[in-house]
Order: structure tokens, then sequence, then C-alpha cells
């Protein structure tokens, strides 16, 4: 069975990518402008460093819901992350085998909202009275990853969205995008030589004018130095509303991570580097940044 589950896994994290990259242009032009530089000879080269969902604090959803799928094919819980101004709570999760990527999941904590944004939710979330995780048949890998893009609840009205957006950004991505993959990361640490430190990566990205998430400035960095990162601002999606409004919203993005050596692993040579060397796990600072490469304050630079 070890073998099957395996192979489900690859089969997920391979069809979380495919409406990701219709949903974000800026990936294709990132893949293409690193084959231009010979940074990867195939697309397949890239390492991807963590995927990220947001999801709603809410009885039957949540973290505690979303994580069963990934809790399924072997993953392991590991750190709490708690923002205070944005009202969020995350957790991230790694995989006994290196070559799977981190999973970060995020949820908003929706009763610290106030009583009208908390009315908006519940208008949508009300019929959910049982863990929609809890009736996937996970036999069937493709109904996995339909559950990424099938509808929990109805589509919001304009106006809804509208209220949601003035005071949580989050609420308002979550309520229309729902579990649609939120960004995919590229691991700049395995790139070659001349592009493996995030600010030249970033310097390349301008020139191919990826436009960067610049809260907090363009490269976040942990207390301990060791975690680098830098992001997209998301681009925009056509959102059909009920009543069938349409505008632009933001969508998804794409992150860039730097993982430096450990102090401890410092005099081994580059070429017996493996990811256990490397600074693991996530930073609250750099992620709280981060979170805003889907805020209209970074569309409007
Ligand atoms: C996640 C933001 C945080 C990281 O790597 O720290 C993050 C989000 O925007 O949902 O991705
Ligand atoms: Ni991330």
């Amino acid at each position: 069975m070890k073998f099957s589950t395996e192979n489900d896994l690859n089969e997920l994290l391979n069809s979380l990518i495919i409406p990701y990259k219709e949903r974000v242009p800026d990936v294709y032009r990132i893949i293409n402008g690193m084959l231009e530089k010979g940074m990867i000879s195939k697309e397949e080269d890239i390492i991807n460093d963590h995927i990220a969902f947001r999801t709603l604090g809410l009885p039957y959803l949540g973290i505690t819901s979303l994580e069963k799928i990934f809790l399924h094919y072997g993953y392991e819980k590991r750190d709490y992350y708690f923002f205070p101004e944005k009202k969020l709570n995350a957790f991230w999760y790694s995989h006994p085998e290196n070559k799977y990527p981190r999973i970060f999941i995020s949820e908003l904590r929706v009763s610290d909202l106030s009583q009208n944004a908390q009315k908006i939710i519940q208008k949508y979330t009300k019929n959910i009275n049982s863990d929609p995780v809890d009736y996937i048949d996970f036999k069937n890998v493709s109904e996995v990853s339909d559950f990424f893009t099938s509808a929990l609840w109805e589509l919001p009205t304009l106006d809804d969205y509208q209220s949601l957006l003035e005071e949580s950004e989050y609420a308002a991505w979550v309520i229309y995008n729902r579990y649609y993959l939120n960004h995919f990361t590229i691991s700049i640490h395995d790139l070659p030589e001349d592009y493996n430190r995030l600010e030249k990566f970033n310097d390349f990205l301008k020139s191919i004018e990826i436009k960067l998430n610049n809260s907090g400035g363009e490269i976040k960095e942990s207390r301990d130095g060791l975690l680098k990162q830098s992001s997209s601002v998301a681009g925009k999606v056509r959102a059909n509303f009920l009543g069938s409004e349409v505008i632009e919203i933001p969508g998804s993005y794409v992150e860039f991570a730097q993982r430096l050596v450990l102090p401890e692993f410092s005099d081994l040579p580059l070429s017996k580097i493996k990811k256990d060397h490397r600074r693991d796990g996530f930073e609250t600072g750099n992620a709280d940044k981060i979170f805003e490469s889907t805020y209209e304050s970074q569309q409007l630079k």
C-alpha cells in the first residue's frame, strides 16, 4: 500500500499545479526566463520548497479539516504560528520523504472578526454541518484533487465580497478563491551558483517584469538570518459573482525561498549539503508580510 499512497501524493501535488498555472501567468514567465538563463534545463529541475492554502477557522472547516488530506499522505504536523493583527493561525507540515514539498496551511480566526463580517461568512457556510474532507474517497485521487477546486459554498455576491475586503483581505480572498493553491515556492538555494541567492534572483525577476511584494522590504529575513523569502504580487483573476457581476480580483502568487546552511554544518562542502542541513520551517515575521501578496495595497504600487 505504501507505494500506491506515494504515487497518489505525486499525482495530487501535480494536479494542484495545473489550475494554478492557468491562474498565475507569472509562473510561465518565470519558468521560461529561468530556462533562457540556463538556471534549469527543464521545468522539473525546479525544486518546490512549499505550497500554501488558506481556510476559514470554523467548525468542520479550517486547519483541522484541510490538514487531514495531507496527514493521510504521511505528512506530519509541525510548528504553530499566530498572526494577531491579521487574525490568522497557521501550521506547517513536513513529509518524512525529503523530496516532497513542505505544506503551509493558515486559517482565519473568524470569531475575532466584527459581528457584521461574521454574519457574512455564516451566510455562506451555515449549511456545512459536517467535515467535507470526511466524505472524500481517498482511493480515488482525482476526487481528492477535485476537492481543492470544488465549491463548498455558494458564489459570494460582489457586495459581500467588498464588505469582507474592507475588514479582512484574507477573508475576501478565501470566500471567493476557496482552496485553490495560494502559491508554490521556488527553492533558490538549489539553483546554480550565479542565481542561488535571493538578491540576485530578485534582480532576474525584476528584469522579466515580475512585480515583487515590497511589504517589509522585497526580501523578508528571519531573525536568525537563515530564511530569506520574497514573493510576486498576485495577478488578477476574473471573478464571477452571484448575480453575474464580474470584476478582477487578486488570485494566487509565486514565492521564492532561500534556506541557508545551519551554523553546525557550515564546514561541509556544498556538494554534501542536503535539505536537512539547511534552515527548516517558517518565520512569523516573514509570513506576516508574505500574506500581503494578495492585498490591494500591493496591486496599486
Ligand atoms: C501564506 C503566507 C505565508 C510563508 O511562506 O511564510 C507564507 C499565504 O499567503 O497564505 O507563505
Ligand atoms: Ni509561503
